[in-house]
């Protein structure tokens, strides 16, 4: 179903949570550019140091020391109390949207706690590290993580495309506007007359695509957005 609001988050949403971004973690990660290890060349080429990359991120993510932050939870209440419907499309491959009570979401590019058969497809829940020993429980094939690399398709594109021109709001939170399509988001909703906004520590590289820009932490923006828009 389509929602008057639909909301694109990235990793800046997660900040507070203590998750890093890209750009914080950026560049080098084991040696290795984020760009190089979450690409399916590099998956072929050294699949145990995408395992390991991966794990990484899970471990922290399952430790119990993430939680949602204020951000994530006033995007819950807007989709719970706002009667023109929200859709969140996330970037992220976190569970906090989930966590917080969001339900109508989208992970476009995937999610940390699944794994994908490479052979089927079959999905799988994954809390614990993965390996390459691991094998799909269907057809026996080899196991990766259910998440979209550079170079990859992002999912369900067709809903976030029909939502995009939908919508009377299109908000942009903690993300900055470097990765494609997601960062093309916004001049497709002003292209159908929507409001843009842009929720971020700083201005993006697509900031000029927005009509309106406010700049600060998210658990402080959100929460305060959210309100004005349920008042
Ligand atoms: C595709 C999963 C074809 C993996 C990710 C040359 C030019 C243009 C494009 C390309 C090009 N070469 C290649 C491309 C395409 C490529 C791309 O865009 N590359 C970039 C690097 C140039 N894109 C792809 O490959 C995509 N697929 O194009 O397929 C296609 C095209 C069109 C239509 C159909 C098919 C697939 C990309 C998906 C890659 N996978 N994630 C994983 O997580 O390990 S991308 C990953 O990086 C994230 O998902 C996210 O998308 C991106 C990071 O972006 P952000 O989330 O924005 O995070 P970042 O750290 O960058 O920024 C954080 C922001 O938060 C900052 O602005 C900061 O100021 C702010 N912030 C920080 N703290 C706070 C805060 N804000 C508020 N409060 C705070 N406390
Ligand atoms: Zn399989």
């Amino acid at each position: 179903m389509t929602a008057r609001i639909v909301v694109l988050t990235g990793a800046g949403v997660s900040a507070e949570s203590g998750i890093r971004t890209f750009r914080a973690a950026d560049g080098l990660w084991e040696e290795h550019r984020i760009e190089d290890v979450a690409t399916p060349e590099g998956f072929r080429a050294d699949p145990a140091l995408v395992h390991r990359f991966y794990n990484e991120r899970r471990r922290q993510l399952v430790g119990g020391t993430v939680e949602p932050n204020a951000a994530h939870l006033a995007l819950a209440r807007l989709e719970q109390q706002h009667p023109g419907g929200t859709m969140i499309v996330t970037q992220n491959i976190d569970d906090l949207h989930e966590r917080a009570g969001s339900r109508n979401l989208i992970h476009m590019h995937g999610e940390l706690l699944r794994m994908r058969c490479v052979a089927c497809d079959h999905l799988s829940e994954r809390l614990t590290d993965s390996s390459v020993a691991d094998a799909c429980a269907e057809c026996g094939g080899a196991l990766r993580p259910h998440v979209v690399w550079f170079g990859e398709m992002p999912l369900d594109l067709d809903t976030i495309y029909d939502a995009l021109e939908a919508c009377a709001v299109f908000v942009a939170i903690g993300t900055s506007g470097n990765v494609y399509p997601a960062a093309g988001f916004a001049a497709v909703a002003a292209q159908v007359g929507a409001h843009t906004i842009e929720l971020n520590l700083e201005p993006s590289e697509v900031a000029s695509t927005f009509a309106e820009t406010r700049y600060g932490p998210a658990t402080e923006l959100v929460p305060r957005w959210v309100e004005e828009v349920l008042a």
